[in-house]
């Protein structure tokens, strides 16, 4: 990744990028904040937070992070198994995956390491359609997921249905490239990228939590970026 460009070296000390700093968002934002005496009153409120998480630096290219392996996933012997603590588990195939609905998100990339990404136009199918079909039993709080390089993150099961959630299939109306995790990823918005599973092959439904790959390693359970839960 490029770190070195003008914007990246503002980003990362800090400073508001492009035109006349006074008149960044940023400075407004947190004027208006100081007027309000917001910080004093506690957390903002989700909407009113920066988009820039704590420790971030903007970036306009893409990074490529994995553990070496980029498995080769062809669409004619794709599967996607949906099991555990749910009433209807199912197995899709490639063809049974293009029936489903297609959705769009917009959304930004905020990646561990410390780069973020803004404006990323996913198309696939929403995690939400997938529980809906799925049927949860009440039992049902985490999700494992498990990807063709043996890779595995989990989620709460309240954040893996969220509206934003995707397992996508095209980024800026391109199918994804084998190294960004076609033919199928998972992406979670609200959190650090780690818990966008690549090449993803099972969406386990689970009661105890199960920490996955990245997790028994030392990063955070959940990994939210506003408050930089990075490391566990
Ligand atoms: N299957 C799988 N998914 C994965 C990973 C991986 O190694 N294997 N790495 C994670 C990490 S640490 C990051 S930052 C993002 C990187 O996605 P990208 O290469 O498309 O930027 O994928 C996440 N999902
Ligand atoms: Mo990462």
């Amino acid at each position: 990744m490029a770190k070195d460009s003008p914007d990246d070296m503002m980003a990362e000390a800090g400073l508001p990028q492009g035109g006349d700093p006074t008149e960044s968002k940023l400075i407004e934002t947190k004027r208006a904040w100081a007027r309000e005496g917001r910080l004093l009153t506690g957390a903002a409120p989700a909407a009113e937070r920066p988009r820039l998480p704590p420790g971030q630096r903007l970036v306009t290219s893409w990074p490529v992070l994995d553990l070496g392996i980029q498995p080769e996933v062809d669409t004619d012997t794709w599967t996607l198994t949906v099991d555990g603590l749910v009433d209807r588990p199912f197995t899709w195939n490639w063809a049974d995956f293009l029936a489903q609905p297609v959705v769009s998100d917009t959304s930004d990339i905020h990646c561990v390491t410390s780069w973020s990404r803004y404006d990323n136009h996913w198309q696939g199918v929403s995690a939400r359609h997938l529980v809906t079909l799925a049927q949860p039993q009440p039992d049902a709080a985490h999700v494992l997921l498990h990807s063709h390089d043996g890779y595995t993150t989990n989620l709460r099961l309240a954040v893996f249905d969220d509206a934003d959630v995707l397992l996508a299939t095209r980024w800026e109306g391109q199918p994804l490239t084998r190294e960004h995790g076609g033919p199928v990823r998972l992406v979670v918005p609200k959190a650090y990228f780690w818990k966008s599973a690549k090449w993803i092959r099972r969406i386990q439904f689970i009661n105890d939590d199960t920490p996955g790959f990245w997790e028994v390693r030392g990063y955070h359970n959940e990994g939210d970026p506003w408050t930089e839960q990075r490391y566990g």
